[in-house]
């Protein structure tokens, strides 16, 4: 665009200053600070993260004035969060410990990945919590977890916290007691696990879904199942965890992913507008994000940022599996969700880079 020089350089400086003091921003000025943050893929090792969120185990404690003993997985670029919408945090609970009863409007899920003899209430349903289950605590439900086992138990908590705080609608509110009463045990699993078989004296009205705990068992149970099928060239055997009643994705803001990447299998890549934090439960394999490669392995953490090119690949003989909270739903409910296969080299990357050999 042409800059008109019929102004001296004193007077476009005085109308800049101007404009500036009564905050106007000349459109055509491509300013300092002016664009979001943006952010690269990341990896964090399970080997480095681990030692930290145990040793937080003498740090501090959950209570009244730090409710919950969590490390956040920030991604460089970012003041706070794992991408621009979504929060990722490693969580610790010790034998005999509770994290106190609160609800806020953030939603959460918990990715659980050691140890037993802990439970969340979600809404007075006491949820017992192994390796691999998911436990959804969507927003404004009363949630508290309980450790009455002998061993630590930690998961990953998913939130949309970033996208909550940049709408201005972050609510909290504390319960009046440590823990809220429990109504039921496995309440929710009891009615909706079944999925295809329901109660029929109830009519779920909840902007969420009805099943609030997906037990490792039967998600393991539904991978293996399509093992010997054709799945998805760009996500192999690709499930979502899905609201029975309307068979949609479980949360409004985060959709749940698990995914097994069988032997031997290397997926073409894509790339799409919905941002994603996988975490790598079983197996090693690796990806490759925007032509850099990333080697995971069981217990490690990685993010994938809005619109750029990945594929996955299993080498060794054992299946990978990868959990992902994402974004989607929120992209699709605003008709900005896109997708675009990789096309050329047959589908898959030049490698240029490898994280952490930089
Ligand atoms: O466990 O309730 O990682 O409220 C961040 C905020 C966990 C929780 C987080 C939370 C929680
Ligand atoms: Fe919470």
């Amino acid at each position: 665009m042409a800059i008109q020089d019929r102004l001296t350089s004193e007077e476009l400086q005085s109308y800049y200053d101007t404009a500036e003091s009564i905050s106007l921003m000349p459109g055509w000025v491509e300013g300092e600070g002016q664009r979001p943050p943006e952010i690269k893929p990341f990896l964090w090792r399970w080997s480095e993260v681990e030692p930290l969120v145990l040793k937080s185990g003498s740090i501090v404690a959950p209570g009244a004035d730090v409710q919950r003993r969590t490390m956040r997985l920030t991604t460089p670029g970012l003041a706070r969060g794992s991408t621009q919408t979504l929060h990722t945090a490693i969580q610790l609970l010790l034998p005999g410990e509770t994290a106190p009863a609160h609800r806020h409007t953030p939603t959460a899920i918990r990715w659980i990945l050691k140890g037993k003899g802990a439970y969340t209430t979600v809404n007075g349903d006491k949820c017992w919590m192994e390796p691999g289950d998911l436990v959804l605590t969507p927003s404004w439900t009363w949630h508290d977890h309980s450790n009455e086992g002998n061993e630590p138990m930690i998961w990953m908590d998913g939130l949309d916290i970033p996208l909550v705080r940049y709408l201005k609608a972050n609510f909290y509110e504390q319960f009046p007691e440590d823990v809220q009463p429990i109504e039921g045990t496995g309440t929710s699993a009891r009615k909706y696990a079944a999925g295809a078989l329901r109660p029929t004296w109830e009519d779920p009205q909840v902007p969420y879904s009805s099943l609030w705990h997906y037990k490792w068992d039967r998600t393991y149970e539904a991978l293996s199942g399509m093992a010997d099928m054709p799945c998805d060239p760009h996500d192999d055997v690709a499930m979502e965890y899905s609201d029975p009643v309307t068979g949609g994705p479980v949360l409004r803001t985060m959709a749940c992913w698990v995914q097994m990447i069988r032997p031997g299998v290397h997926t073409k890549a894509h790339r799409h507008t919905s941002s994603k934090v996988y975490q790598v439960f079983k197996g090693s394999g690796y990806s490759v994000i925007d032509g850099q490669r990333f080697d995971w392995s069981e217990g490690d953490f990685f993010v994938l940022p809005s619109w750029a090119w990945h594929e996955h690949a299993c080498e060794g003989d054992q299946e990978a599996v990868l959990f992902s909270i994402q974004d989607i739903p929120v992209m699709k409910a605003l008709s900005l969700y896109r997708e675009e296969p990789y096309t050329e080299h047959a589908g898959h990357q030049p490698v240029t880079s490898h994280f952490g050999h930089e």
